[in-house]
């Protein structure tokens, strides 16, 4: 199945000489269809292979928090190839000019890079097919059924890539090779690579602080798989949306950082978990939704804005652009969570002080923003900024999609006509109080440091 992953960006031969792995979203050795691509491609050539990250300093906002939790990640991840005689290298600078010299002074015959749907991304690898004249091939490792493949258009919703899914899911949906200790030394010594030096060296907001927990790399990631199918994955269904249990799965930071591949997490919960209504449930998110979102940001080039948004929803709010604001907010006055609702102002705060908020208070907190700005555009880039300064798993295409779906109307339909909302789904806090305890959630949060 390994073709359908492949996506050839300049259509350049491969030539001889090393190759290299442009690692990127898929920053893990287990469970790399890149990784596992790039060695086949090396052990078939009978030459070296390298992995190599190019470390942006400013990638789309990102602070001291992600940019630690990622470093310490890598940082596993390098000693775990170092083990298998694959160097790793972090190179600094713009990735673009990073990875072609890096191409040239090491005269590599192809370079591999991981798929990622993002404009950031695609920038990158555009340019880099542009300028080299070997090989450059992209491997989807992130979706379980290749999102090229799923669908060659934006998907209404997730009742229309559901199907087009579950058909192809059986052809993909199975172990993966190990990597194997690789024969041919790279020709130079290259340096170890430590997260402690280059994040004390990185220009990034150190204003937003690492968070205590979760703890970032590989094996934490699995670890926490292991336990929330062990716990938490039987309760999943009746529990994932109430704010106050502890009823996801909180494997978002390593999915988003792919310390955790997504297929190895379906894989586990299909080997140890009966079929049950809960398992449904979390594998319908875990790969339908997830899958619709990166569908959703490689075919829609305005993710991030009101253009993004159906025909219906850009419309709806141009019909309500000019309905009264019952309240106002400056992006500060969101941030220091200084709204008028102290539900709001409690999810913030976990939000601030923890570096995730519970799914179910996501779209109510994104809402509340559309409520209370001026205009859809502003909604859009205070929600867009906030999740991704404080989310740890920000700058993703789940976020992209989840704040398109809850200001826009990305992936839902058309509901009953309000003032500012327009027929864009409305949340209040009467409906959260028929979903969980709010004065519980209140309690627990309203005064986090
Ligand atoms: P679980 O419920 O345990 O789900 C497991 C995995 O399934 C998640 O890690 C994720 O990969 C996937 N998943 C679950 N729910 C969704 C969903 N609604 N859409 C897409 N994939 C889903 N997710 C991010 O990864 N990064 C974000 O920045 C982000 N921002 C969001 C903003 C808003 C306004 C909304 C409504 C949703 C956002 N989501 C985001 C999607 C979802 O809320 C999170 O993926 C989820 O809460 C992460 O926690 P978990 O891993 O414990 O989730
Ligand atoms: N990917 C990179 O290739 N280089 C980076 O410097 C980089 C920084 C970064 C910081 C925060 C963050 O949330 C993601 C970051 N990523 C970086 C991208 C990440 O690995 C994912 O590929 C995408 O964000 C998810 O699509």
């Amino acid at each position: 199945m390994m073709p359908q992953r492949l996506c050839s960006l300049n259509g350049a031969p491969a030539a001889a000489g090393p190759v290299v792995y442009w690692m990127s979203r898929d920053q893990r050795v287990a469970d790399n269809w890149a990784l596992v691509h790039a060695q086949a491609l090396a052990l078939e050539r009978r030459v070296p292979l390298a992995v190599v990250f190019t470390l942006a300093p400013d990638f789309l906002g990102a602070t001291l928090r992600q940019y630690a939790f990622m470093l310490k990640g890598l940082a596993e991840t390098a000693r775990s190839l170092a083990h298998l005689n694959i160097p790793f290298q972090l190179l600094q600078g713009k990735p673009a000019d990073e990875i072609c010299h890096f191409a040239r002074r090491n005269s590599i015959g192809t370079v591999v890079t991981d798929f990622d749907p993002l404009r950031i991304k695609r920038t990158w690898r555009e340019e880099v097919a542009r300028r080299l004249e070997v090989a450059v091939i992209e491997v989807d490792a992130h979706n379980i059924v290749p999102c090229r493949l799923a669908s060659g258009k934006q998907e209404f919703g997730a009742y229309t890539i559901r199907p087009k899914i579950q058909r192809l899911l059986p052809d993909f949906l199975h172990e993966f090779p190990d990597p194997i200790p690789h024969p041919f030394p790279w020709p130079s010594p290259t340096e170890t690579f430590a997260a402690g030096p280059v994040l004390n060296a990185l220009a990034v907001d150190h204003t937003v602080p690492e968070v205590a927990w979760p703890l970032p790399g590989e094996a934490e990631g699995n670890e926490r798989l292991k336990s929330f199918i062990a716990n938490g994955l039987a309760s999943y269904d009746s529990r994932r949306n109430d704010p106050c249990a502890d009823g996801q799965s909180g494997l978002s930071p390593y999915l988003h950082f792919g310390q955790l591949a997504p297929q190895r997490v379906a894989l586990e919960v299909r080997r140890h978990h009966p079929p049950s209504p809960s398992a449904q449930a979390f594998l319908e998110e875990l790969i339908v939704r997830r899958e619709l979102s990166d569908n959703f940001c490689l075919y829609n080039p305005s993710y991030d804005s009101v253009q993004g948004f159906p025909a219906w929803g850009v419309r709806t709010h141009d019909e309500h652009r000019h309905d009264r604001r019952e309240y106002l907010y400056s992006q500060k006055q969101f941030a220091t969570a200084a709204t008028h609702d102290t539900l709001w102002n409690a999810a913030q705060r976990e939000m601030v002080t923890t570096g995730r908020m519970h799914g179910y208070l996501r779209m109510y907190w994104a809402k509340k923003i559309l409520e209370w700005t001026p205009t859809p555009e502003d909604a859009m880039t205070t929600a867009i900024y906030l999740n991704d300064r404080y989310q740890l798993d920000g700058r993703d295409p789940n976020g992209y999609a989840g704040i398109a779906w809850s200001i826009g109307g990305t992936h839902d339909r058309a509901w009953g006509e309000r003032p500012v909302f327009g027929k864009v789904r409305y949340m209040n806090l009467a409906g959260c109080k028929r979903k969980f305890d709010v004065q519980e959630y209140i309690r627990r949060w309203q005064n986090a440091e």
